[in-house]
C-alpha cells in the first residue's frame, strides 16, 4: 500500500461545500479544482492528493482502495450499498431529503404504480419494505418530467427547497430519508494508515462541530 493519502471528492455542489471543511482541517489543493482539466491534484500537504470524480464513482474508488478516503452523499452511498466502507463522519453539508413525489394524490392508487428514478435500489427497497408493488423505471436526470410526460406515476428524487417540484406541478408525498454528505474510508487503509487517517477524521470532526455550535 502506497504512502500517499488519496482523498476522492465529487464534482459539483459537494466539492464546493467540502473544500472549506478540508481547508479548516489543514488540507488545501495546490490549485483550484476546475482551473485545469487535471483530475489528480496535489495539496499543501506532502503525500496527500485529491482526485475529482463523478459522485457515483466515489464509493467505488474507496471500496477498492484506489482512494483511501472520500466524500459522498448519503443518497449515493445508499444506492451503492456501501459494502466494505467505513462511514465515520457526517459532514452535515449538501443537506436535502430523499422523497417520493408526484401529482397530488398520485401515491394513493392500489394498482401497481410506476416509479421513475435514478435511485432504483433505494426505490425498490423502500416500496418492498412496505409490501407495495411498484414498477421502477431507471432515468439519468430530469426526473420531474416523468409524471408530466406520462412516463411514471411517481418519482423518487432529492428535494431541497421543493421549488423544482412546485415549478412542475408536483409535490413531495412521502419522506424516505434525510440526506447529507459523509466521509467514507477504505477498511484496509483505516488499518494501514491509521495514524494519518485518524488525525484527518479528528480535524474534520472538529471543523464540523465548530460550525454547528
Ligand atoms: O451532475 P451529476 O449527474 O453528476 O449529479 P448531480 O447534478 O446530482 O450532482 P450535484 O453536484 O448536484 O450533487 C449531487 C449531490 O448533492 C447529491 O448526491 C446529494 O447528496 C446532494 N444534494 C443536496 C442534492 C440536492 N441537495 C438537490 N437539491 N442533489 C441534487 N439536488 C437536485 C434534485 O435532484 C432536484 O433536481 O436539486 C433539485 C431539487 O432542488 P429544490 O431546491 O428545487 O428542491
Ligand atoms: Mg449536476
Amino acid at each position: 500500500m502506497s504512502d500517499i493519502l488519496t482523498i476522492a471528492l465529487s464534482k459539483g455542489r459537494i466539492l464546493e461545500d467540502t473544500l472549506p471543511l478540508l481547508a479548516e482541517a489543514g488540507i488545501e489543493p495546490a490549485e483550484p479544482p476546475g482551473r485545469s482539466r487535471k483530475l489528480v491534484l496535489d495539496t499543501n500537504r506532502e503525500g496527500v492528493k485529491i482526485v475529482i470524480l463523478r459522485a457515483t464513482d466515489v464509493p467505488t474508488y474507496v471500496q477498492y482502495g484506489a482512494a483511501d478516503l472520500g466524500v459522498a452523499g448519503k443518497d449515493v452511498l445508499m444506492e451503492h450499498g456501501g459494502r466494505d466502507l467505513y462511514e465515520p463522519l457526517d459532514l452535515g453539508i449538501a443537506r436535502c431529503r430523499m422523497m417520493v413525489a408526484g401529482k397530488p394524490g398520485a401515491n394513493e392508487g392500489h394498482d401497481a404504480l410506476r416509479v421513475a428514478t435514478k435511485f432504483v435500489n433505494i426505490t425498490r427497497r423502500y416500496f418492498a419494505e412496505q409490501g407495495r408493488q411498484v414498477e421502477t423505471v431507471k432515468l439519468y436526470g430530469s426526473m420531474e418530467l416523468a409524471p408530466l410526460a406520462g412516463l411514471a406515476d411517481l418519482i423518487v428524487d432529492l428535494v431541497d427547497t421543493g421549488n423544482t417540484l412546485k415549478a412542475n406541478g408536483l409535490e413531495p408525498l412521502e419522506h424516505i430519508a434525510d440526506i447529507s454528505s459523509r466521509l467514507i474510508v477504505n477498511r484496509a487503509a483505516m488499518k494501514m494508515k491509521h495514524r494519518r487517517i485518524k488525525g484527518l477524521i479528528d480535524r474534520l470532526a472538529a471543523a464540523v462541530n465548530a460550525r454547528s455550535t
